[in-house]
């Protein structure tokens, strides 16, 4: 019996991510530092990253450089390792796919945008053979990445799957079909502040609608958390390396490592953790405290001795009030001044049922905001309601278009 192939299943790098302007450069040389080990060490043929290299569509040159330098050094200490990368909707599409011109037909797949010739779907592209140890090839990818509403033409998301799947299993020869995607599907478990949520086609995809159980595994990006979607097949989310907000910091962060016996049978997926390289904390952890309470909880927390700036512990801090507090920020980094943490949010809660509860009455930072809220709370001061749901999904395309450059 020859040995099951086996991939590696991760997603959602966001390289270039900031936090109140502290880079996360350090962690992500961490965590492509401890990939690269586990690619070698596991013996993986493959590699499937599922989109949102970048954090966004013009990512600083260093995170391109990071990019490219993984891609090399993976390529070279693997000398049979095939990697697909897919673009996300945090990505620009021809950046991803920038590098293949100078990379050619090799063993890299870079994968930007749904690739089409002369208006049809590019099948030589879409799908990737996948070879084994021995270079036979042992499984396919259909290689879909996140599409934006001008790349479906006529169709729906479902008919778009439909399609390829049937495309794989005519070409794949009975051999396993990894399918990818990078979208929000129904049920999925959401971050509150770091993955907006991408609705393609108006609605929450279902799963059942657009993979079948042809599929041997399905391989998502966009959601954090890493998690399984129910449904006839292993439907996965590989979630990110390591926290993107503090509403994410108690995700098991992880890749997956997935074999697909050659006969057929079960697919076994192994989650390997990544260590985390700085802590994200948040204070109180949970509630919040009047901030002269918050300054003695800072002074006396022992934030550690991390060894680089990089590893410095990220910090949230809630502070209760009962009237507009302009200066807790200032007093917050006071309290923390020359200490080994990097604040990155002072969040002011008021006591349950102050206020009208509005967005305006809360006084929210501008970067928590989030554009469909504001919509909604503006429309129901304006027309004494929520706004209608076609209205809604309006906006919802709306922002994917304004947001996610091409
Ligand atoms: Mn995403």
């Amino acid at each position: 019996m020859p040995r099951p192939f086996r991939f590696l299943h991760t997603s959602d790098w966001h390289l270039g991510h900031e936090l109140h302007g502290h880079h996360r450069e350090e962690e992500h040389d961490a965590f492509l530092s401890w990939l690269l080990d586990a690619l070698a060490e596991h013996g993986v043929d493959s590699l499937l990253m599922t989109g949102d290299v970048y954090d966004v569509a013009n990512p600083a040159v260093t995170a391109t450089q990071r990019f490219y330098g993984f891609l090399r050094e993976a390529t070279a200490r693997c000398p049979n390792l095939h990697i697909v990368v897919l673009g996300g909707n945090h990505d620009s599409a021809h950046r991803i796919n920038l590098p293949g011109a100078l990379l050619g037909k090799g063993r890299v797949h870079l994968i930007g945008n749904l690739p089409r010739c002369e208006g049809a779907l590019d099948f030589d592209r879409l799908l990737v053979p996948l070879p084994g140890e021995g270079g036979e090839t042992m499984a396919w990818v259909a290689a879909i990445p996140f599409c934006r509403p001008g790349d479906l033409g006529a169709g729906d998301l479902a008919s778009l799957y439909a399609e390829v799947i049937e495309a794989a299993h005519a070409r794949c020869e009975g051999l396993p079909i990894v399918v990818t995607g990078h979208l929000h599907i129904a049920g999925g478990d959401v971050s509150t502040d770091s993955e907006r949520r991408v609705v393609v086609g108006g609605e929450e995809a279902e799963a059942a609608s657009l993979f079948d159980g042809r599929a041997a595994y399905v391989a998502l990006g966009h959601l954090h958390r890493p998690q399984d979607v129910g449904g006839t097949t292993t439907i996965r989310y590989a979630g990110s390396p390591f926290p993107m907000s503090a509403s994410e910091r108690r995700y098991r962060h992880s890749v997956s490592l997935v074999d697909l016996p050659s006969g057929g049978g079960p697919v076994k997926v192994e989650e390997l953790r990544v260590p985390r390289h700085a802590p994200f904390l948040a204070l109180p952890d949970e509630d919040a405290l009047p901030i002269e309470e918050v300054e003695a909880l800072l002074a006396a927390y022992d934030f550690g001795q991390p060894a680089t700036p990089g590893s410095f512990p990220f910090l949230e801090v809630a502070v209760a009030v009962t009237r507009p507090e302009p200066g807790l920020w200032a007093r917050v980094s006071a309290a923390l001044e020359g200490r080994p943490v990097r604040l990155t949010r002072v969040r002011q809660v008021r006591p349950e049922g102050a206020g009208d509860g509005s967005i305006a009455a809360r006084e929210e930072a501008l970067a928590v905001l989030q554009p469909e809220a504001v919509f909604a709370e503006l429309h129901a001061r304006r027309h004494g309601g929520p706004p209608e749901e076609a209205l809604a999904r309006a906006f919802a395309q709306l922002l994917i278009e304004t947001e996610t450059a091409a």
